[in-house]
């Protein structure tokens, strides 16, 4: 089943920025990337496991960014599971990211792994959007220009195992201006007022957008950890957003994904549909050559209908 929301879901997102869905994954879909996390960032972590020494904050800061909060990341392909590594192309989220950004041609330009322990590091941010390193302008004024920004749990997230707060787009309107994009100081204690938390449990979705205000908040828990992944979706062709270039890492494990997805899911990572005037006798083949475990017999099938 392709669709896991609902059209409240993104009525939403549109009027308030930010949609939590409980259960969009299941635990079949979620365990698996539990344990990749496990080994990918559990043994390298320092895991000092208690936060009473650090509080790094500024006077009369909530919160700031720091290096150590973006200790753990990786971007697609992952050395590790089938399952990281298809989450991000699943069909619910392609159609979920379709009827939020109201297009059927998405890409997925953001997909990277999160890791946060108690200790390692004050994960508390003051509030803002994420635009700022996803755009060089400013979030579009036409709805089909925005993004979707998703967040999947792959462990319980509660208060004390740093929730996002954010600040809906009503409240935030009504703090800062109708869609500003910058908190400044003055306004950081009176957003702190309206937030709201994202805990949820596992196989929980968060979506919202590089124009709505939320923060990353501190791990107090003893010895706590919260793994998070981040995909972002955009329309296909919209040269304004970008956050990786999945071209430049030809050297990471790009077959556990082209041997196990769809044309559907491979077109939001740029490969064209079969049948698009890309696929020649002379492209598959090379295509084939560079990538041998790939079955690309629906391109050859339709290639071959095509030039009949
Ligand atoms: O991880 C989170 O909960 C939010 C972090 C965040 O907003 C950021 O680093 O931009
Ligand atoms: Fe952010």
């Amino acid at each position: 089943m392709n669709r896991r929301h609902s059209p409240a879901d993104v009525d939403t997102w549109k009027t308030q920025g930010f949609v939590l869905i409980q259960d969009f994954f299941n635990h079949e879909e979620i365990a698996p990337i539990l344990k990749d996390f496990q080994q990918l960032y559990t043994e390298q972590s320092s895991q000092p496991g208690s936060a009473t020494e650090l509080d790094v904050k500024a006077a009369g800061q909530i919160g700031g960014f720091h290096p150590k909060q973006f200790l753990h990341f990786d971007t697609l392909p992952y050395q590790a599971s089938e399952a990281i590594n298809l989450i991000s192309l699943h069909p619910a989220l392609i159609s979920f990211a379709q009827d939020l950004i109201g297009v059927e041609k998405v890409h997925l330009y953001q997909s990277h792994t999160w890791a946060k322990y108690t200790g390692e590091a004050d994960y508390d941010q003051p509030f803002h959007c994420d635009f700022g390193n996803h755009t060089l302008t400013v979030p579009a004024d036409n709805p089909s220009h925005r993004t979707v920004d998703f967040v999947v749990y792959i462990s319980d997230v509660t208060d004390e195992l740093g929730a996002l707060r954010y600040v809906t787009k009503p409240d935030s309107n009504e703090i800062i201006g109708q869609r500003e994009i910058t908190a400044p100081q003055e306004v950081q204690i009176p957003l702190k007022q309206r937030e709201r938390s994202a805990a949820a449990p596992s196989g929980t979705l968060l979506a919202h957008s590089i124009d709505t205000f939320h923060r990353g908040s501190n791990l107090t828990a003893d010895n706590g950890f919260r793994f998070t992944m981040t995909m972002g979706y955009k329309a296909a062709g919209n040269d304004m957003i970008g956050f990786h270039v999945w071209q430049d890492a030809a050297d990471r494990p790009w077959g556990k994904i082209l041997n196990n997805a769809s044309p559907e899911q491979l077109r939001c990572i740029g490969i064209p549909l079969p049948g698009d005037a890309f696929w020649t006798p002379r492209t598959l083949r090379l295509t084939q050559s560079r990538w041998p475990y790939w079955n690309m017999q629906a391109y050859v099938k339709k290639q071959a209908e095509e030039w009949q």
